[in-house]
């Protein structure tokens, strides 16, 4: 007989479980250990990042819109299913050639740790600690499993130990480790202080808003949107919890006097309060990336004043704790206008997904170029000298807002009679002058506006419709105070944000 004795002691498909539960329980391990040793980036959340970096600009937009805000869940889940198959290979692997086991570990290590030394800011050095205990273990488990039993398979492993309820356990633990390891950053409660937080009052506080300034359509998008409704992007799979008493904002690059600021000494600066409509560039026509809250915080211009920009400066970089770059035209700080660095939205500190402790809000320019959240550095710079984040993925270096609007009633089914069309119009920073809509390719007719609530903010839009029987197209379009009206062409969000005119197919019936 020349079949190898252990093959008949154990299968393909032990095999490939010892691979599957050694190599979860040593990721679980890494992980746990990280969360611990708070080694910023984890394991995962390093080859998360990676993946967020590296991935094509269509792949990234293709799932922004198919799963929104879910879009990291699902990366994480997907990442995982690779792991769990490339270690159920290793597993098999190893089957064949015991020491192939360590090797694949090795290599999937090697992955890793070449994701923690090239990503967006450098790793701890007890990531790498974490890993390599992580990789370890697991081996060390699969090596164990592997172990050629020729004659007698009860002589390796004391009697009565069942391997394959082991693994399973092995697989179990492994996966809750790797579980906590992603959730205890989020779950450890207080650390970073926002709780205590109670934001001073604006020395200039936001004007009253206009009487008229929300229709109250039911249907119809508030004026103000809540915290909990606000969208959210970002690139940060893990959000950053900072400590309000670590923070600190360092100004530096071509300034007179480079400076750092804490929480404390910003909260003493003047604070102004104002109305900021903000819109994400990957808000397609019609999108729901768009959001207008009530800001509270110190004037950009004033905390660059204080640096003194040295001339020849044109840009501002700033960075966030989740390692993003972004670059603002300096003139868009300095022109007068609102941009702030925040640190209060809508009465409340600034909710941690929304860049607590504090985060820029530039009027008129999309998120991706001005919006920077849990920001931590702004280097005045000129546009010559650096490529940030985005523009490094394609998208434009300056992203001014294009005017646009949406259409937010009726829904796909009406009764024919007088119908409410109604919706919101923004062109920040320059304001919305009229709207109008159209049917069926009809003439434009032009909608009520709501009160007005300064150039910085969306409007409130509607008009009655005497809708007939049958299937019909609503178009509307915007124009801005300056009599500038939003294009018709219809061009995808990238390089620097959609245009076209939001349509909706209604059924009259
Ligand atoms: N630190 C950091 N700030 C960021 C981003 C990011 O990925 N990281 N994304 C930007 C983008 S693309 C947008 S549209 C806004 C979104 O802000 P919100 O999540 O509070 O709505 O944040 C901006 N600021
Ligand atoms: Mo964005």
């Amino acid at each position: 007989m020349t079949t190898p004795s252990h093959s008949s002691t154990f299968g393909r498909a032990d095999a490939a479980a010892a691979g599957l539960g050694s190599g979860a329980l040593g990721l679980g391990i890494a992980q746990a250990l990280a969360a611990v040793l708070h080694a910023s980036p984890t394991p995962l959340i390093a080859l998360g990042d990676r993946f967020i970096d590296l991935t094509p600009r269509p792949l990234k937009e293709w799932a922004v819109e198919r799963f929104g805000t879910a879009d990291k869940p699902v990366l994480l889940g997907n990442m995982l299913v690779v792991t769990a198959v490339l270690l159920l290979a290793v597993g098999v692997a190893a089957r064949w050639r015991r020491p192939l086991g360590p090797v694949g570990f090795a290599v999937l290590g090697a992955v890793d740790a070449l994701a923690l030394a090239s990503g967006r800011h450098g790793a701890d050095p007890s990531s790498y600690v974490a890993l390599v205990v992580g990789l370890a273990v697991g081996s060390g488990v699969l090596w164990w499993f592997t172990v050629p039993v020729v004659p007698e398979p009860e002589a390796e492993a004391p009697p009565g130990f069942d391997r394959r309820r082991f693994l399973l356990l092995a697989t179990a633990t492994g996966a809750a480790g790797a579980v906590a390891g992603l959730g205890v950053p989020r779950l450890v409660p207080g650390e970073t202080g926002r709780a205590g937080i109670s934001l001073p009052r604006a020395t200039d506080p936001a004007p009253r808003l206009a009487r008229g300034a929300d229709f109250r359509l039911p249907g119809l998008t508030p004026h103000l949107t809540s915290n909990d409704d606000f969208y959210r992007i970002d690139i940060a799979l893990l959000t950053p919890r900072l400590n309000v008493d670590d923070w600190k904002l360092r100004v530096r690059g071509m300034v007179d006097q480079p400076f750092e600021l804490t929480y404390r000494e910003l909260l003493a600066m003047p604070l102004v309060e104002r109305r900021v409509t903000l819109a994400c560039v990957s808000n397609p026509v019609g999108g729901e990336y768009v959001g207008n809250a009530t800001w509270l915080g110190v004037r950009v211009a004033d905390v660059l004043e204080r640096a003194g920009v040295k001339a020849g400066a044109d840009a501002v970089q700033s960075r966030g704790a989740d390692g993003i770059t972004i670059g603002t035209p300096l003139a868009a700080l300095t022109d007068g206008r609102d941009a702030l660095l925040a640190i209060g939205m809508n009465g409340k500190p600034l909710p941690i997904d929304h860049g607590f402790p504090v985060r820029m809000v530039v009027p008129g320019l999309y998120g991706y170029v001005s919006a920077t959240k849990w920001i931590t550095e702004l280097e005045v710079t000129q546009y010559a000298d650096f490529t940030a984040y985005w523009t490094q993925r394609g998208w434009a270096p300056e992203g001014p807002v294009k005017t646009g609007c949406r259409i937010d009633l009726p829904g796909d089914n009406v009764k024919a009679g007088e119908v409410t069309v109604a919706g919101v119009a923004w062109a920040q920073h320059r304001g919305i002058g009229k709207v109008e809509v159209r049917v069926d390719d009809g003439p434009w007719q032009p909608a009520e506006l709501a009160a007005e609530d300064g150039i910085d903010t969306w409007r409130q839009w509607r008009w009655t419709w005497p809708a007939s029987a049958g299937t019909h197209r609503i178009e509307a379009r915007a124009t801005d105070l300056h009599g500038a009206t939003q294009t018709g062409e219809v061009v995808d969000v990238a390089p620097d944000g959609a245009t076209g005119y939001p349509s909706l197919a209604v059924h009259v019936g």
